[in-house]
């Protein structure tokens, strides 16, 4: 029996999108690297459809059907490489290498390039959704070249999640497009986790609601313009009881948040785009400090607060609410804007309609407001960034009161809210008329000669500051 895909990785993500390959109808022939994750596979799940067992890299080759299509699931990182040079040499021309795992864009920018000169297609494809959707159904975001796409969409297509019948799947863009997409899905995802954090805070320690009731208020939410996934769990992890101490599950959990690298990536190539996604940083930045474990000890013994009491509004509740509706519109704003700033850069045709409908369903942020995102991107009049769409721009306005009361009242009272007040400033940043970069750039031309632009005549200038502070018209090198 010939396979018509193989799939090399079987721990949990591989195991399960093989599984789900199955499940819809595809023979999927099956190896990993130690011979025991294949056996529990099969063992396990061998009668989930039509699997063919391969031993090794090459058994899984000659059980494929032409062109050859591999998905790897290996660890990302030199395993990707490692198997990739293992797997070339058995490959022929127009067969295609599918990296799922969560690798930098950058290595599938290299790798795709390197693949081509042999004629084999490589696509990068980001696959959301975690152990349950690769199994369910997950969010898909494949990168590559189009003609790869005819042959491995479709299968794509149908394991992937759906909303409304759409699956959440499409081609991204060449290269390492579907890699980047994922990358800053996962950017969007630490803010959006960020943002309830702070409401949560707020609500604890500003108005004094303890968890379980706040799993109320989450579960309230749910049901309005906040409703997601991660809002829905928010309440579940909040309603927990730890069973050892009966406290609430989130007191006996070490405040120190890990991560495994894709926001700090996203952080870091906004920087290297001079995007300004500040509310994705603030949440990296967040987690970073909440891992500082010591140093916030010792700034417990030595630092002063002079916390101020403040009368919380009568609907503080609602009011946080409105904050964290309007700073998590901020983190999408800026994770797209940095999608079309990407797009230039990488030469990527990116639709960002196409790419807000693929997170709509199977994702990690997996929300309704994703929906009229894509509407939004898909009217016609695509908005220069997605806080000018008329909806989004009149919802977000009528937050604003809200927003700044719920940050003055977190400034006071001494609660750290990274995220709100970052994104406040943004909005504000965007909308002031004058910055204070003039006097940055005014500074910079005294220091170091780097010039200006003035706002009533064309040209670049440079003030004689060490002389008769005469202006002079300068070559625009700077
Ligand atoms: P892991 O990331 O834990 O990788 C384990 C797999 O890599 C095993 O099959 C292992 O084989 C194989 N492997 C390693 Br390690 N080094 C290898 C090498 N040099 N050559 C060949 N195989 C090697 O698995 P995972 O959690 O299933 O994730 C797979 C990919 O999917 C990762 O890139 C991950 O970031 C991404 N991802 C994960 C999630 C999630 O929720 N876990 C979600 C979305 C994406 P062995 O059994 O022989 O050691």
């Amino acid at each position: 029996m010939s396979a018509q895909i193989g799939v090399t990785g079987l721990a949990v993500m591989g195991a399960n999108l093989a599984r789900n390959l199955a499940r819809n109808g595809y023979t999927v022939a099956v190896h990993n690297r130690t011979a025991a994750k294949t056996d529990a596979l099969l063992e396990a799940h061998g009668n989930e459809g039509d699997f063919v067992r391969a031993d090794s890299l090459e058994e899984l080759v000659d059980s494929l059907e032409k062109p050859r299509r591999v998905l790897l699931m290996v660890k990302a990182g030199a395993p990707v490489d490692s198997v990739i040079e293992q797997l070339t040499p058995l490959l022929d021309t127009d067969d295609i290498i599918i990296d799922g795992g969560n690798s930098h864009f950058a290595d599938t920018r290299r790798r795709e390039a390197a693949l081509a000169e042999s004629g084999i297609h490589f696509v990068g494809v980001g696959v959301s959704g975690g152990e349950e959707g690769a199994l369910l159904g997950p969010s898909i975001m494949p990168g590559g070249s189009r003609k790869s796409y005819d042959s491995v969409g479709p299968m794509l297509e149908k394991i992937a999640a759906t909303y409304d019948g759409e699956p959440c799947c499409t081609w991204i863009g060449t290269d390492g497009a579907g890699h980047f997409v994922k990358m800053v899905h996962n950017g969007i995802e630490y803010a959006d986790m960020q943002v309830i954090g702070e409401a949560s805070d707020l609500l604890r320690h500003g108005a004094g609601i303890e968890p379980a009731r706040q799993a109320d208020i989450f579960t309230d939410w749910n049901s309005g313009p906040l409703s997601s996934f991660l809002i829905e769990i928010t309440a579940e992890v909040l309603r927990h009881e730890d069973p050892a101490t009966g406290k609430p599950f989130i007191d006996v959990v070490v405040d120190s948040a890990g991560q495994k690298g894709t926001g700090r990536w996203t952080v870091v190539s906004a920087l290297e785009l001079g995007s300004p996604v500040s509310g994705i940083a603030e949440s990296v930045f967040a987690r970073a400090l909440s891992s500082q474990r010591s140093q916030r000890a010792e700034a417990q013994e030595l630092l002063a607060g002079h916390e101020v009491d403040v009368e919380l509004p009568e609907n503080f509740v609602e009011d946080v609410r409105q904050a964290l509706f309007a700073s998590k519109l901020v983190s999408y704003a800026q994770g797209l804007d940095m999608l079309t700033g990407a797009a230039q850069e990488y030469g990527w045709e990116l639709k960002l309609d196409e790419i807000a409908k693929l997170w709509r369903a199977g994702c990690i942020i997996r929300a309704e407001l994703l929906d009229d995102i894509t509407k939004a991107y898909a009217s016609g009049s695509e908005p220069s960034n997605l806080l000018f769409a008329p909806a989004f721009a009149e919802a977000i306005g009528a937050a604003v009161p809200a927003w700044r009361r719920v940050v003055a009242a977190a400034v006071q009272l001494g609660i750290p809210v990274p995220v709100f007040s970052s994104s406040l400033a943004y909005y504000d940043a965007l909308r002031r008329k004058r910055l204070p970069a003039a006097l940055t750039q005014g500074l910079r031309d005294l220091f170091g000669a780097h010039t200006y632009q003035r706002n009533d005549k064309e040209g670049t200038f440079h003030t004689l500051w060490g002389g008769d502070l005469s202006e002079v018209e300068a070559a625009d090198t700077h």
